[in-house]
């Protein structure tokens, strides 16, 4: 097939970006044409994501990227679970970001009406206090006289072509999505007193939703067709990692670490559902089977509190002290949902220690080290379960994004898991949205072509057990 160039809207939790990306048969480029930081902002009802900066700041990267070279297409990936409500055309309400501690007040109402075990045989989705379907229950949409409902990548996606779908990978993590059929489970909707009428037509990654239109297609100077990115970021990252899945792990870590494995059915075994696994939806059909383990939230977090006590560290450096740090003799729980908002985490570690009459490292670098050993353990502890319950023997455990990059964290992953990590590429979520969209234009072949196109464009670094070292 033809090679195609089109462009990567990846948002994350604090940073967006716009990417280039080039696909031919024999691989693929990627480039990046712009970098935007953001943040959600807190208002007196709670915290919100700052939205019509990250649409302009995708708009002006868009702009970027087509000034460079000619589009043939655009996706949009980012976090899940949070969304926008319309009516007409106009946004009902300020969208909420799921650090919020509103979703948590939705708990009690969704589970007094359907008991969390009976939940999650039907949704499959692990328990996180913000899951979309708790974020509806704390608001009444029919009360807001909202119309439909679009998850953040749609809403921009409307924003763009005028188009109203919802993306079925980041559907699939609202809660209200059969994992059996990839569809909307409108029984579930009605006994919650969810409007049903609010969710419209499922897309797939690779279908062409629209094209830019009006102000949008002035802005970028064409009218370039925008498709359906695995718009969920991780399902994203989990399409273009060059693994097998038949025999391996992975951990998309970023700001969160998506531990799992991807199977070809979803798993709702009791089982499952006590290790508070999720069953969200993958492309071509596949589950992603996974826990969300908290991840570089907890280390970013922590330097962000050093900062503004006016002790800040050098990243590269800090790493470096912190692995010639002895090994801690003890770990924290990583996943206390404590650690979960904005907040000081240097005292919310102490105190999670102290409570346990644990000693509370003296040093920032020894903090750093406890830190990164607690997500390692925490890593490994989920890899090697995410096998156990699924059947899938786990040879090697693959790290994407940002994550990747952290090679103390890499090396006691592999350490603490015995078995190899391979570590890269870092730009998984941007190379799955770019894969999906050159999909939609033409290039052929299944989710094994996919990664075995990832595998011949990137080279991952190895960690073997035993190394503190990259071995290759
Ligand atoms: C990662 C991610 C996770 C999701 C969390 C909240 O960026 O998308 O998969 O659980 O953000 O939406």
């Amino acid at each position: 097939s033809a090679p195609v160039t089109v462009a990567a809207v990846d948002l994350g939790a604090t940073s967006g970006r716009v990417m280039l990306g080039r696909v031919s048969a024999d691989g693929i480029a990627l480039e990046q044409v712009a970098r935007f930081a953001h943040e959600p902002v807190r208002l007196p009802d709670g915290l919100h994501w700052d939205l019509l900066h990250l649409y302009a700041s995708a708009l002006d990267g868009l702009r970027a990227a087509a000034a460079s070279a000619p589009l043939d297409g655009i996706g949009i990936d980012s976090w899940a679970v949070d969304y926008g409500l319309l009516r007409g055309d106009a946004l009902v309400g300020l969208p909420y970001a799921y650090r919020d501690e509103r979703g948590a007040r939705g708990v009690e109402a969704v589970h007094a009406v359907v008991p969390f075990a009976e939940l999650y045989g039907r949704n499959g989705l692990q328990f996180l206090p913000f899951n979309t379907l708790y974020q509806l229950a704390a608001e009444t949409p029919s009360g807001l006289g909202a119309e439909r409902f679009l998850m953040l990548p749609d809403l921009l996606a409307f924003w763009l072509t005028g188009e109203r779908v919802n993306e079925v990978t980041n559907a699939s993590s609202t809660g209200l999505l059969d994992p059996r059929t990839g569809t909307w489970d409108t029984d579930l909707m009605g006994r919650l007193g969810i409007p049903a009428s609010l969710f419209g037509p499922l897309v797939q990654p690779g279908d062409r939703i629209g094209a830019l239109t009006g102000h949008a297609a002035e802005m970028v100077g064409a009218a370039v067709p925008v498709f359906a990115a695995p718009s969920h970021d991780t399902a994203a990252a989990v399409l273009a990692v060059p693994m097998d899945p038949t025999r391996a792990a992975y951990i998309s870590c970023g700001t969160w670490g998506l531990v799992g494995v991807e199977t070809p059915a979803p798993i709702l075994t009791d089982a499952a559902r006590e290790a508070n696994f999720t069953n969200e939806g993958g492309v071509d059909g596949t589950t992603r089977f996974l826990r969300n383990v908290m991840g570089l939230w907890i280390l970013t977090e922590t330097l962000r509190g050093w900062e503004r006590e006016g002790r800040p560290v050098d990243l590269t450096d800090v790493l470096a002290a912190a692995t010639a740090e002895p090994e801690p003799a003890h770990l924290f729980d990583v996943d206390d949902a404590r650690f979960l908002p904005p907040g000081d985490m240097p005292a919310r570690i102490a105190s999670w220690l102290t409570e346990r009459g644990l000693p509370v490292p003296a040093s920032q670098p020894a903090l750093v080290r406890l830190i990164l050993e607690s997500l390692a353990d925490a890593f490994a502890r989920t890899a090697l379960l995410a096998g156990e319950l699924s059947g899938i023997p786990i040879a090697q455990i693959h790290i994407v994004g940002g994550g990747s990059l952290n090679e103390l964290l890499c090396a006691r992953t592999a350490a603490r898991a015995g078995v190899p990590v391979l570590a890269g590429p870092v730009e998984a979520t941007a190379l799955g949205n770019v894969l999906a969209q050159a999909r939609g234009l033409g290039l052929p072949g299944g989710l094994a072509d996919l990664r075995d196109l990832v595998a011949r464009s990137t080279s991952p670094r190895r960690h073997e057990p035993g190394h503190l070292v990259p071995t290759s």
